[in-house]
């Protein structure tokens, strides 16, 4: 099925009108170079936050797949313990290098979504309006998996986003948006196949989160990040675009570090904790559990130099999406964690 033979519940008679007087023209403009300025000045700001964590963070070390490491304080550099971790780094895992035919499968799957679908049609990361360099799509495998999502209670906009603009981004989400079929289909649930059994394999610890399954697959999303380096700390709202009980992120280009920020602060030091491993191309690490739920997490791409010394930042990624949250479920794993704590307050009176 196409991205426009899709079912909507979209009212498309939202959508702007396109006549606009000269003033209200160069208005825009302005306003929209101010939008773009101010849009630079956070991301670099950002970045350098995120150079800033990053550079305090504790190592993570890995065995098996599975995340070990002193988890009871940021500032230790020492990962002595080799007990997988049980706080809030429980549930992450990464794996080495994939087998080059498995990545291979995975490459033409990330391309073909991206060809479905059309690079200009596919959204910004955080939304409409909001950042435009970085694009992401979503291939759902197969009918099924889409009709699953339509029936939850999974909207697809920017969780912060109401009324219109909640529209707006749903509609633009639709857009990017394809049903994997055919032969793109079997390749894609083969490549999953594979890729489970590689992660269940190297795992020394039976450990693997019980909705990694074929059947709990929901979509493909790949990730340009176009030329940014970093893509700012977050969470993936599980009734929004960031829904999945586990997430599965695949570097398909471009070798990374990946940070991992604790909800909560760290009661000694009164900073959020935070954690950094290093992700090369062709590997790929897994969030679920804690590591999902109560984390933020982040991503700065290495600097890469091309024979003209210009710095390139291309990295790609590939998400896989595991199982879908009702609102309980996103509330009581997710939500509330993330809640202030008068808000918490309010809902328990
Ligand atoms: O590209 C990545 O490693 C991160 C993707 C991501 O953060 C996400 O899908 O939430």
């Amino acid at each position: 099925m196409s991205c426009s033979d899709m079912e909507t519940s979209i009212n498309t008679s939202t959508s702007t009108s396109t006549s606009t007087s000269t003033s209200t023209v160069s208005c825009n403009s302005t306003t929209s170079s101010k939008k773009e300025q101010d849009l630079q000045e956070a991301e670099e700001q950002d970045l350098q936050d995120l150079l800033e964590i990053a550079a305090e963070a504790t190592e993570l070390n890995f065995r098996g797949n599975i995340a070990v490491a002193d988890t009871t304080s940021s500032t230790r550099t020492s990962t002595s313990t080799n007990i997988p971790c049980e706080g809030p780094l429980q549930g992450l895992m990464k794996t080495g290098r994939l087998p080059s035919e498995l990545l291979s499968s995975l490459e033409s799957i990330h391309d073909h979504i991206q060809s479905q679908i059309g690079v200009s049609k596919m959204v910004p990361w955080a939304g409409v309006g909001q950042d435009s360099s970085r694009l992401r799509g979503f291939g759902f495998l197969g009918p099924q998996a889409f009709r699953r999502l339509q029936q939850s209670d999974i909207r697809l906009h920017a969780q912060e986003k109401n009324g219109k603009q909640a529209q707006i981004d749903q509609q633009a989400n639709q857009n990017a948006t394809c049903i994997l079929k055919g032969k793109y289909l079997q390749i894609a649930k083969s490549a999953a196949r594979q890729l489970i059994g590689f992660i269940h394999d190297t795992c020394t610890d039976n450990r693997t989160p019980k909705h990694l399954s074929l059947e709990q697959l929901i979509a493909y999303q790949p990730n340009l990040h176009n030329g940014a380096r970093h893509l700012a700390a977050h969470l993936d709202w599980p009734l929004h675009e960031g829904f999945g009980k586990v997430i599965l992120t695949v570097a398909i280009k471009q070798s990374a570090t990946i940070l991992i920020i604790g909800g909560k602060e760290d009661t000694l030091t009164g900073t959020q904790p935070a954690w950094k491993f290093q992700l090369k191309q062709g590997e790929c690490y897994l969030l679920a559990g804690n590591a999902r739920n109560m984390c933020l997490h982040a991503v700065i791409a290495d600097v890469d130099v091309d024979v003209d010394d210009n710095h390139k930042h291309q990295r790609e990624s590939l998400n896989l999406r595991f199982g879908l949250h009702t609102a309980t479920e996103a509330h009581e794993e997710v939500t509330r964690h993330w809640q202030e704590e008068d808000e918490e307050d309010e809902d328990a009176n």
